[in-house]
């Protein structure tokens, strides 16, 4: 397993100035930050216990194997409509979520399998949801792309590109707006892909959180593609980092959990503190085609994904660090992704006993005073008047 050197990338317009941050060797997990404004920047060291580790570990092994059963329902066709993977990208919301705390929010595109198994929905849910099944997370009421957990401050799930990142700047202004006088404020993580970066709505949203110095994290995911445009098709910046213009940006590498997690311990704290808004660029890769019905494979050719695979997986490279640092074997190691298997096989078998919802459950969890008197299904079977079917 070749070992990768981890970055931060620090950029500040004001200065203009760019200083790369080089993670030491994978076996030690000091990292030296420097300035990123006024000599008031991420100056720290990080250490990571074994008990950290191997959490991260496990959690990113559950979430792959979990991917993956997702990916053999939905060819099963036990899942159904769109349904896009995370597989690969599974560092980036273990670390985010080492790093802040479930007070603070979350919002997120249709991407959202990781982020809601990191915010405390358990597989079971997540999958239940994905078969339209009354024990999902939202009674499988959403399905794959609108996955929320509003006790843990994660508001979802957006299927429209970009359409998430308003809504994430409303609460950040919400968050300030409610703060005590003198106190830091909880922070709102919106984030978007690649794809999505360029939106004018986007654009907006970062302008009125400098404006207002709002706690907004504006979290750019780029995996390298939005569907199959690769992103030195589609934009003319290719460092998504730098966007902010005058709000401050932070490049890290999203394949490294612990990367991730400084990175956002950081951000986190700037934010809260007051200082206003910055941009993250977090540098990741998905494996799967974009969606279940992309192959992946017709913009990008199988050798390149196989050395991401290869080269800078993010398990494979956190198992390099646990077992370069004696804290587990690799056969230790080898048990753990095989007990999250079992663990994720034996969800995916509780969420199958789940149903659907009677019809009649369609006139509830509706943003609405009072109950509305037609509802348009799909088709006129699943349509209703006055709560009777129309057909
Ligand atoms: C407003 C809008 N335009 C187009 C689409 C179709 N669409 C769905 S995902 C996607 C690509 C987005 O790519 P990116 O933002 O990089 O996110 P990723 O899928 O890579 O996580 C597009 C164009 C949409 N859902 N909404
Ligand atoms: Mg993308």
């Amino acid at each position: 397993m070749m070992r990768q050197r981890s970055i931060f990338t620090f950029h500040s317009w004001r200065t203009n100035v760019r200083v790369r941050f080089a993670l030491a060797d994978a076996d030690t997990y000091d990292i030296t930050l420097e300035t990123l404004y006024n000599n008031t920047g991420p100056s720290q060291k990080t250490t990571a216990t074994k008990a950290e580790l191997m959490g991260y570990y496990k959690d990113m092994n559950v979430i792959r194997r979990m991917e993956i059963a997702c990916d053999n329902e939905y060819k099963a066709r036990n899942i159904r409509g769109f349904c896009h993977l995370y597989d690969g990208q599974e560092a980036v919301c273990t670390g985010v979520e080492a790093a802040v705390t479930r007070d603070d929010d979350w919002i997120t595109s249709y991407r959202c399998h990781g982020v809601a198994y990191s915010r405390g929905c358990t597989v079971e849910e997540i999958m239940a949801e994905q078969f339209g099944y009354s024990n999902g997370v939202v009674k499988g009421k959403g399905g794959s792309m609108h996955l929320y957990k509003k006790d843990s401050n994660f508001w979802g799930g957006a299927a429209i590109v970009g359409a998430q990142v308003p809504v994430g700047v409303g609460i950040a202004f919400a968050n300030k707006y409610q703060a005590e006088e003198g106190e830091k404020m909880n922070v709102s993580m919106s984030f978007y892909g690649d794809g999505a970066a360029n939106q004018g709505q986007c654009w907006e949203a970062a302008n009125m959180a400098k404006l207002w110095g709002l706690p907004a994290l504006f979290v750019i995911e780029n995996n390298e593609y939005g569907m199959g445009t690769s992103t030195h098709r589609s934009s003319a910046l290719t460092e998504y980092y730098q966007q902010g213009n005058i709000i401050p940006g932070v490049q890290c590498d999203g394949m490294d959990v612990l990367a991730v997690r400084e990175c956002f311990r950081y951000a986190k704290d700037y934010a809260a503190s007051g200082n206003g808004p910055m941009f993250i660029e977090v540098k990741t890769y998905r494996y799967h085609g974009h969606s279940m019905s992309d192959p992946g494979l017709s913009y990008r050719d199988r050798e390149e994904v196989q050395n991401v695979r290869a080269q800078r997986d993010c398990i494979a490279s956190l198992q390099d660090r646990i077992v370069g640092q004696g804290w587990a074997t690799e056969e230790e190691l080898k048990q753990v992704q095989k007990d999250a298997r079992k663990f994720v096989t034996a969800e995916v078998k509780k969420a199958k006993q789940g149903s659907e919802l009677p019809l009649h459950e369609i006139y509830t969890d509706i943003y609405h005073k009072e109950i509305p008197e037609f509802i348009r299904g799909a088709e006129m079977a699943t349509s209703a008047y006055n709560g009777k079917s129309t057909m």
